[in-house]
Parts: C-alpha cells; sequence; structure tokens
C-alpha cells in the first residue's frame, strides 16, 4: 500500500490558489444569481426553469471536474467524486467507504439573496475541485448536494429535499398543488424527479461518514464579534402553521361597521397581538410573513383571511407554550367578532444540536489556521436540521454583511470565503488522515 508523506497543513489563507478557488466561487453566485423565475431579483423555485438552468450551470461545474453528477428522485443535484479505483497508486482499500457530504440548497425564496444555500453547494463544490487539482486521494467518496425546495415557497413547506434523504415525505405533500393548481408530483416528473422512486433518495447510516453544511449565518453576530466563521451549535425549534378566520363578505359601502364580519380586520387584531406576545418572550420571534384575503377585491369586506404562521425559539417547551397561547387567541378574536376560526395545518420541529465530534473537528481546523472560532446557534432552518436526526452534522457560518438575508442585499466578502475554504480543506484532509485505513496516510496537502 503507497504510503503518501503527509505535509503539514499551511496557513495557506494567502496562497494564490485558494484566492482563485475563493474568486471562482463568487464568480459562480453571480452566475447563479442570474438563474431566476423574476428578472431583475433572485428567486429560484422548486422544479422551475430557473432551477432547471441552475442544474444545468451547476452539472456543468461538477462534471468538468471529472465527478459522477445525477438527479435523484426528489429532485437533488448530487455530485461525487469517487476514491481512487483499485490498482491506481494511490488506492485506498474501503471502496465503499462512507461519504463526507458537503452542500446545502440551490432554491431561494422571492426576492431573496446570492448566497443563502447557493454558497454552501459552491463551497462543496470549490472542495472537491481542489482535491482533484491538488491529486489528493481521499480515502472517502465526497459527495456535493444542491437540495431541492428548502425554503418551501412554492409549495408551502420546507426541506423536501433533505426530508426524502431521511425517507419523511408523507403521500399528501405530493398531492399539494402549488398557486397554479400543479400538484407537487407532476412538477416534480417535469422535471424529471420521479416521486414514485422517492425510496431510493434514502440514505442509510452506513452510507455517511460526516455532513457538513457551510452557510450564511444570516444574523448579525459573527460581524458584531468580528469573526470570519462560527461553528453551528444547533438550531432553535420552529413551529408553522396556516390559520384561517372566517367572516362574511358583503358590500364595503352599505354594510354598517357594526354588523360587518370583517376576516381581516381579525387576522389584523391577531397579528398586532402576535408581535407583542413574541416581544414580551425573551428569544422568541413570530412571524406572519403570509396574507390570503378572498376574495381581495377593494369594494369587498374580506370574507376569509389565511395566513402562514412562523414562531421559533431555542427552547421547545416555551416555542410550544407560545403557540398554543398564540393559537387560543386568534380563537377568541374570532370569537369576539363573530367569525370562525380554524387551524388548518400545523408542523412543529424540535430544536437540534449538532454533532460534537464533527463540530470539534471544524472548530480545531479554524483554530489551526489561527483564527477564533465563533460558536452560535441558528435562528433560521437548514437542510442539516432535518439531517442531523439521523446523520453525524456540523455547520459552519459565514459571517454575512450587517446579518443581511432573504434580502437583494444579502453580501459575504470573498476573504471570508477564503477563509472557509481553507478552514474546510483542512477539516477534509484532517478527517482523511484519521479515517484512511491503516498504512495509508493522506497528504495534508498544501493549498
Ligand atoms: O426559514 C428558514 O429559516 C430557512 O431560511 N428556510
Ligand atoms: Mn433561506
Ligand atoms: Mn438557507
Amino acid at each position: 500500500m503507497t504510503n503518501h508523506a503527509a505535509t503539514p497543513a499551511t496557513d495557506a489563507r494567502g496562497s494564490q490558489f485558494v484566492a482563485e478557488a475563493a474568486r471562482q466561487v463568487m464568480r459562480r453566485c453571480d452566475q447563479l444569481a442570474d438563474c431566476t423565475d423574476r428578472p431583475g431579483e433572485v428567486c429560484r423555485l422548486f422544479c422551475s426553469p430557473a432551477m432547471q438552468s441552475a442544474h444545468t450551470l451547476v452539472r456543468s461545474w461538477i462534471e468538468a471536474t471529472g465527478m459522477s453528477c445525477r438527479l435523484d428522485a426528489a429532485g437533488n443535484l448530487i455530485g461525487r467524486l469517487d476514491p481512487p479505483k483499485a490498482g491506481d497508486h494511490r488506492a485506498v482499500q474501503n471502496e465503499q467507504a462512507a461519504a463526507l457530504i458537503i452542500g446545502s440548497h440551490l432554491d431561494t425564496v422571492v426576492n431573496g439573496g446570492k448566497y443563502d444555500g447557493a454558497l454552501g453547494v459552491l463551497l462543496g463544490l470549490a472542495l472537491a475541485e481542489i482535491a482533484v487539482k491538488t491529486d489528493t486521494a481521499l480515502p472517502f467518496p465526497l459527495v456535493v448536494i444542491g437540495f431541492c425546495e428548502e425554503e418551501g415557497v412554492r409549495y408551502q413547506e420546507p426541506y423536501f429535499g433533505s426530508r426524502a434523504l431521511v425517507g419523511d415525505i408523507p403521500d399528501a405533500w405530493l398531492r399539494r398543488p402549488d398557486a397554479e393548481g400543479v400538484p407537487l408530483a407532476d412538477a416534480l416528473r417535469t422535471f424529471r424527479g420521479d416521486p414514485d422512486r422517492l425510496a431510493e433518495c434514502v440514505l442509510r447510516p452506513e452510507d455517511v461518514l460526516a455532513l457538513v453544511e457551510p452557510h450564511i449565518e444570516q444574523g448579525p453576530t459573527l460581524e458584531d464579534r468580528s469573526l470570519p466563521l462560527g461553528v453551528v451549535t444547533g438550531a432553535v425549534g420552529h413551529s408553522r402553521a396556516s390559520l384561517e378566520f372566517v367572516g362574511r363578505a358583503g358590500h364595503a359601502g352599505t354594510v354598517p361597521m357594526q354588523s360587518r364580519r370583517d376576516a381581516l380586520c381579525a387576522a389584523a387584531q391577531f397579528i398586532v397581538e402576535l408581535e407583542q406576545l413574541a416581544a414580551g418572550v425573551a428569544g422568541l420571534v413570530a412571524t406572519v410573513g403570509r396574507v390570503e384575503v378572498l376574495p381581495n377585491v377593494a369594494n369587498v369586506i374580506p370574507g376569509e383571511v389565511r395566513l402562514r404562521l412562523d414562531l421559533r425559539h431555542a427552547e421547545d417547551r416555551d416555542r410550544l407554550a407560545a403557540f398554543r397561547k398564540a393559537i387560543e387567541r386568534a380563537g377568541e378574536i374570532a370569537r369576539q367578532r363573530g367569525l370562525e376560526f380554524n387551524l388548518l395545518w400545523e408542523q412543529q420541529q424540535e430544536s437540534v444540536q449538532f454533532d460534537a465530534a464533527c463540530s470539534g473537528r471544524l472548530e480545531q481546523a479554524i483554530v489551526a489556521a489561527g483564527l477564533t472560532p465563533g460558536r452560535l446557534s441558528s435562528g433560521a432552518g437548514h437542510d442539516a436540521v432535518i439531517l442531523a436526526r439521523h446523520f453525524p452534522t456540523a455547520m459552519l457560518f459565514l459571517r454575512c454583511a450587517g446579518g443581511i438575508s432573504h434580502h437583494p442585499d444579502e453580501a459575504v466578502s470573498e476573504a471570508d470565503v477564503a477563509t472557509a475554504l481553507e478552514v474546510l480543506w483542512r477539516f477534509v484532509t484532517d478527517l482523511a488522515a484519521s479515517t484512511a485505513p491503516d498504512g495509508v496516510q493522506v497528504a495534508r496537502t498544501k493549498i
């Protein structure tokens, strides 16, 4: 078995190699931003034409490195760099090695930013390119995943792609129509996914060595602490619900105020009281970001209003108590106003802690790069939250300007991207060195 003399990792932040790789990541984020369903803004929805052009672009980059690339049945784009084949002088024994997965999501919110999701996919791809360019034989497959439908904009529920990897797709979700009445299953088929073969997407524990999702922080903590990178301890719990107030539509000019059953006034009172509830509970955030008014005509009293509730807190007990209180209050407001209130749909997602060993390795890589690692929890949800319940999963946050995200002003610096690449490469080569079979040393290649 050939031994590779291990060369100590160098502090390569200033290296031309990393600088060029970071520049290319930034260029590619710009190119991906042009793959949009709404010209003039970043908006890339599940199985949309923009997602198709994004996949074509990312696939071309993946295949140009010599990696394999495939679309799984759920619509996730998956690149794979396999260990050297038997007979290759750098071959390592464990052909069926569990994979290191690095990735994030390729879909965006409406009028979103360039980096939420895309940056994590492109950092994973850049690491695979570094492995190829430096001829580093990793003793495990390096898999780069571009998850689909993390934001849940088109089908109103997040994490379809990552939940497919853990076998958690209820049939009802496949039947759910989008705003144009297209069921998810049909959109997936048109996109060349296959709703009848989702079982093939499921990963087994033995398939995954570790999973890392690099992502912008989407908050101000790292910037406030003047830190470029942070290791994410976990993510807050998340309650989502679809609520409905049903009153009575009527003529805006002839119905006296005291006899109205105005569904939008009820919803408005609920939304203001929800804001007051959240302001009164430390660490609680509550949002109504989507409201549907029926019939939504200027001279008709709104008869029905549906709204989406998004409520988050680090402590599950506090989150659930606040959720229950909000739902009770909505019912009271409806009764006081002579309306009907319905809780149409709810989804409770517990807070999650990321894998300590994997996170520890990330932290060591940051320290080895001569940096102070930030440690923080995530107020945002991520595909890693779904996967962390099944596989050793960690997240690396990059500082983002002003903590802004889900907004066109979302921004990261090329220097922080270079730093993230250097740290992630240290993580990869340290993991390789510690998992390579006996007798095989993996060069901690300079980059
Ligand atoms: O909503 C979230 O936290 C994530 O951006 N999907
Ligand atoms: Mn997002
Ligand atoms: Mn995201």
